[in-house]
């Protein structure tokens, strides 16, 4: 698996699928969540209400990912993942490794195998961003998985900056 790094914008990438950092009403929200819903159109929102109509009820817990269409994004599917608010008070980092463990079994159960990721958690649930990327980065290589490319796409010099570090590393 080729892990790759782009700064920019998470809607525009052309890969199998998106993972949206989500949360767990599945019903939209700020952030990665908001850009996804407005550039992917309505047909996003439909398939996440039916998913709480039927397999979903509670909503999706937290640390779990499923797939919805991607609408008219430029990608073939949206994982929705549902990230850990960070604290200070209890180590949530098992949840977060999860997202992205998850994301990859459902990118495996789509046979995708290009998959764009936020760093989930790190906007409005305010994980530290050098935390989130060992977390992120250990975590999809560790995983076995038939993705072919984990593209990690971070919204601006910094957040680019800190992950290209913990890559390297
Ligand atoms: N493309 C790539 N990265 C982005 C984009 C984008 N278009 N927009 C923001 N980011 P966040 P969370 C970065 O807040 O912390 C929503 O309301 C952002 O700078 O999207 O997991 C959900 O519904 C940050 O580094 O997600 C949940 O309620 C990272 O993406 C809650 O926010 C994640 O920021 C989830 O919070």
């Amino acid at each position: 698996m080729k892990v790759t790094l782009v700064q920019g914008d998470i809607t525009g990438q052309q890969v199998d699928a998106i993972v949206n950092a989500a949360n767990s009403s599945l019903l939209g929200g700020g952030g990665v969540d908001g850009a996804i819903h407005r550039r992917g159109g309505p047909d996003i929102l439909a398939a996440c209400r039916h998913l709480r109509a039927t397999t979903y009820p509670d909503g999706l817990p937290t640390g779990q990912a499923v797939a919805t269409t991607a609408g008219r994004l430029p990608a073939h599917s949206v994982i929705h993942t549902a990230g850990p608010v960070y604290s200070t008070k209890e180590d949530r980092s098992p949840l977060l490794a999860s997202c992205y463990r998850e994301s990859l079994r459902v990118a495996d159960e789509l046979a995708a195998t290009t998959v764009a990721f936020p760093a989930i958690s790190t906007g409005i649930y305010r994980w530290p961003m050098r935390n989130a990327a060992h977390i992120a980065i250990s975590t999809v290589r560790a995983t076995p998985s038939q993705v072919h490319e984990v593209r990690f796409v971070l919204f601006g010099a910094e957040a680019y900056a800190v992950f290209e570090q913990v890559l390297g590393a």
